[in-house]
């Protein structure tokens, strides 16, 4: 198996001490910190996640192979910031996992690729209610608002969100990014979002790409 499949495996299996162990020594042989997150740590997720949808794998264990990644992004995220600072798209962003959803560790990703590309991220957390969303949103005017939705049924939060934001006069002010493993781009074509991005990496040109917008 190459190393990557050994990540893989041992966040698969919920192994944080293995996950551990595997991901410091790959970042001492030199292996690069972006390819361990995306096809080793992720892959990892994401074999649970299928596990789970065949009914392989339960609960305890999707949260035990959570936990693996949030172990092995303490050793990863500083690697990730260090070097690539640029402060060329700077901009406020508020990031939350909408209402009835408690998945974060993507949008975790979102907040640090963000950072490292110079925003000011509010990060929100996971399962933040719409009235805290929209009273970010008025209190400190950010650029941007990005949503995470991991679950069919709590996308339909979003559009409330946008429709909340409108209703209170805030729309034009703040660019509207959303994300998620159901999201696409035909969901944000649907309902009036202002941008949506496939992984933590793209969300940042496409932050950009929003903030200019705003001129
Ligand atoms: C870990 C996990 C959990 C953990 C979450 C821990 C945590 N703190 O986040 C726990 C165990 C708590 C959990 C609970 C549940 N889960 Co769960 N979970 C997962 C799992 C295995 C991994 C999710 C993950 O972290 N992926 C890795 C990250 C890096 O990927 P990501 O989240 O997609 O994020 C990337 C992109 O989507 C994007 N992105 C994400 N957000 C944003 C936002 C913006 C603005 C942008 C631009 C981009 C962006 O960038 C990210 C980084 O690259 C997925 C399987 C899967 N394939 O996703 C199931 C999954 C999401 N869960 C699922 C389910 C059903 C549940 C439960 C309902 C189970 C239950 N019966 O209770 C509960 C939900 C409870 C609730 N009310 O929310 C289903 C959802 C099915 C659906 N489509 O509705 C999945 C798909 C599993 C499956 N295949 O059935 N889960």
């Amino acid at each position: 198996m190459s190393y990557l499949e050994d990540i893989s495996k041992a966040v698969f299996d919920g192994d944080e001490a293995k996950t551990a162990e595997l991901v410091q020594k790959a970042i001492k042989d030199g292996k690069s910190p972006q390819e361990i997150l995306d096809k080793g740590l992720v892959q990892g997720l994401r074999d649970c996640g299928a596990g789970f949808e065949k009914g392989q794998k339960f609960i305890p264990e999707m949260l035990m192979s959570s936990e693996c990644m949030k172990v092995a992004m303490k050793v990863i995220k500083p690697l990730l910031v260090v070097g690539k600072a640029d402060t060329e798209g700077s901009g406020r962003v508020i990031l939350a996992t909408v209402e009835g959803d408690v998945h974060d560790i993507g949008l975790e990703l979102v907040a640090t690729m963000l950072e490292t590309a110079g925003f000011k991220v509010k990060f929100m957390g996971a399962d933040v209610p719409t009235s805290d969303i929209i009273a970010a949103v008025k209190a400190e005017k950010p650029q941007l608002l990005g949503l995470s939705a991991l679950l069919s049924n709590t996308m339909d939060v979003m559009p409330v969100i946008l429709s909340l934001l409108k209703k209170e006069g805030l729309r034009d002010s703040v660019k509207v990014m959303i994300g998620g493993a159901p999201v696409k781009q035909d969901f944000c074509d649907e309902i009036g979002a202002d941008g949506w991005a496939y992984d933590a990496s793209s969300a940042v040109p496409k932050a950009k790409q929003l903030r200019a917008q705003l001129g």
